[in-house]
């Protein structure tokens, strides 16, 4: 049986951040009116004689949109909302509403230098817009371990003829690694970038994985830069998908820069929308700044929540509950299948769910504990960069 890692409790975190970032819910998963969960009556009311063949499982078990670890039918059979991490609601206030709690949260931003982003948007060079507003972005990110931050460029390699597509478009390079936001180190890396090959992005969203792990409690977030669409004969949209239908979970926001052809621009929101992320439309060098800056408060925004959660007793206790409960669950599910004939592979896959369940516990006891320790430190920096955020809006 496939496992759909899509919606597998993975997030320890406070929020689908970026996608709150980005203002965007995740795709949707056939959860709005969630599937009956596969039991079809209590385990003491099993069959007599020969066991029956077992009932398959449904997505019901893979089902869980506020990413809080509980199935979305678990939570109704609770009584509680599967829209909503009512655990950070109730820990962090109404502001929390969509976050989910992260161990980390990494940023991926890669940039478009394609030949042509040598062209203008209004007075400037776009390939200087675009480098100013992503330096203006890492300036005011919060500057701590958890937060980390990459940049990777295309199209700078070869040119754009036809003789050097092979050499471009086979290019992608990550030109700063990931790291806690450091603005010195993103400076030289895009100091020396020139407009200048073709435009391998799905390239690029691949090789993405050698820097975004897959990690339960990570929060993987990529910013696609890109003045036009797929040149390089890949498919962006595919890789997009695997990106967040895997562990990765990775959702993609994308800010086109100068795009006319409407074509184009459904390539671009294509992209985004795959993974539940958002496409912004910039047409000049201005509206490329405030792009970015929505991107800024946004991951104050996931910050914050992160903030109020990191140190929270009742938040963990409430974690703690409901986990504890959604295990017992499972095990209750894997005691029904276990009297069904051909109820291996349900077994198999229910336990996985249920060692699923218990990782995501514990990586929120390490994110609500472990924290804890250099929270005023934190805190204290991050005042500091909220300052300078506001001054330079
Ligand atoms: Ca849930
Ligand atoms: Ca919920």
């Amino acid at each position: 049986m496939k496992i759909d890692t899509r919606s597998l409790p993975l997030a320890l975190a406070l929020a689908l951040p970026f996608a709150g970032f980005a203002g965007c819910e995740k795709p949707k998963q056939e959860t709005e009116e969630p599937s009956p969960p596969p039991v079809a009556g209590e385990p003491e009311k099993a069959p007599e004689g020969e066991p029956e063949k077992a009932p398959p499982l449904v997505d019901a078990w893979y089902n869980d949109v506020d990413a809080d670890g509980v199935p979305d039918f678990v939570e109704l059979e609770l009584h509680n909302d599967p829209k909503i991490d009512e655990c950070i609601v109730t820990a962090c206030g109404e502001k929390a509403r969509g976050g989910e709690l992260a161990e980390r949260i990494n940023t991926l931003i890669i940039i478009d230098a394609s030949g042509s982003m040598a062209g203008k948007a209004g007075k400037k060079k776009k390939m200087d817009a675009a480098k100013a507003a992503v330096q203006r972005f890492v300036d005011v990110m919060p500057k701590v371990d958890v937060m980390s931050v990459g940049v990777m460029a295309f199209g700078h390699i070869g040119d754009n003829t036809e003789a050097k597509k092979d050499e471009s478009c086979s290019q992608v390079q990550m030109i700063a690694p990931m790291a806690a936001p450091d603005s010195k180190a993103v400076a030289a890396a895009l100091k020396p970038l020139k407009p200048t090959g073709w435009s391998p992005i799905a390239r690029s969203l691949e090789a993405s994985t050698q820097f975004l792990p897959e990690q339960i409690g990570s929060i993987n977030h990529i910013i696609l830069v890109a003045d036009g669409i797929e040149r390089c004969d890949g498919d962006p949209v595919t890789v997009a998908r695997q990106l967040f239908e895997t562990n990765h979970l990775t959702v993609i926001d994308v800010v086109g820069f100068g795009i006319e052809a409407n074509e184009d621009r459904e390539a671009l929101k294509a992209i985004a929308a795959t993974t539940g992320g958002r496409y912004v439309d910039a047409a000049t060098a201005a509206d490329f700044d405030q792009a970015f800056n929505d991107l800024t408060v946004g991951i104050w925004g996931v910050f914050d929540t992160w903030l109020c959660a990191v140190g929270s007793a009742p938040l963990l206790q409430c974690y703690e509950e409901r986990s504890t409960a959604a295990i017992a669950r499972t095990e209750k599910e894997i005691e029904f299948m276990s009297r069904y004939s051909g109820g291996e592979e349900a077994i198999a896959t229910l336990e996985k769910i249920k060692t699923r369940m218990e990782e995501t516990m514990e990586g929120r006891k390490r994110v609500v504990t472990t924290y804890k320790v250099n929270l005023d430190k934190i805190k204290a920096d991050a005042d500091v960069m909220r300052a300078q955020a506001a001054k330079k809006k």
